[in-house]
């Protein structure tokens, strides 16, 4: 997959209205300080489009990041933060599930568990949640960089086990360190969504801080190739400059 252009272009809070957007968006969900920033900042080949953090229960925030023009990539806010207050896991909640019930534009969802521990209640009542809405989870066990390979294999059983996951469920064993489990990933995004890899260079779009919803708005995507070409070498040059 090769991503021409990544922006985050709209941010959710509690009191916010979810976009109504055409184009399909894939969810990731999962415990604060799991991984989802570092993975999604894999899938799309950047270092921090999306914000990582070793302080857990920063984000609570549901982040839109539009990518190709075509699709959207969906961070929802990470549970299981102890320190939260009651108000605020409540909020987080209904923010969630009011995001898997009524988005009209979602059509897959994320499951993000760490490798090394077993599913919480938080993860089992996430995947239950993410069931009753209709999908079929896909978890990712993530930061499978921090065991050996027959530790990998026993912790994806145990995962199984503890969501009680029938054959149709996929365990992504997946590292943001050293890109295990990412074509993987991408894979199933395609599978699930029928998004496909476009076609030309996008040389517009690129942000890797702002959200900028005119950028991505249907400008139409056909280039003569000079013009292709000159844009590619801007675009290279732009990134040596960072
Ligand atoms: N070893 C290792 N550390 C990771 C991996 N993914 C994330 N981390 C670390 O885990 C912490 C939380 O990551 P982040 O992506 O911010 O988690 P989020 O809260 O779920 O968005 C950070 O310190 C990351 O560097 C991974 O695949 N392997
Ligand atoms: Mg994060």
């Amino acid at each position: 997959m090769i991503i021409k252009s990544a922006n985050l272009e709209t941010v959710c809070g509690v009191t916010s209205t979810l976009p109504e957007n055409d184009c399909p968006e894939i969810a990731f969900a999962g415990k604060s300080n799991v991984g989802k920033s570092s993975l999604i900042n894999t899938l799309l080949d950047r270092k921090k489009l999306a914000r990582t953090s070793s302080s857990p229960g920063k984000t609570q925030t549901i982040n839109f990041y539009k990518i190709n023009r075509s699709f959207y990539l969906v961070d929802l806010p990470g549970y299981g933060y102890a320190k939260a207050s009651a108000q605020a896991k409540e909020a987080w909640g209904k923010m969630i599930e009011n995001y898997l019930r009524h988005s009209r534009a979602l059509r897959a969802v994320f499951l993000l568990i760490d490798i090394r521990h077993d599913p919480g209640e938080n993860d089992i009542q996430m995947y239950n949640w993410i069931l009753e809405t209709g999908f079929v989870p896909v978890i990712i066990a993530t930061k499978a960089d921090k065991l050996s390979r027959t530790q990998i294999e026993r912790q994806t059983d145990r995962i199984r086990r503890v969501l009680q996951t029938d054959e149709d469920i996929c365990v992504i064993p997946f590292s943001s360190v050293s890109g295990q489990g990412k074509e993987e990933v991408r894979r199933k995004m395609v599978e699930l969504t029928g998004i496909s890899e476009p076609d030309i260079p996008d040389p517009a779009a690129e942000s890797l801080t702002a959200a900028d919803p005119e950028k991505a708005s249907g400008r139409k995507a056909r280039w003569p190739k000079e013009e292709r070409h000159k844009a590619a070498r801007k675009k290279r040059k732009g990134r040596n400059g960072i």
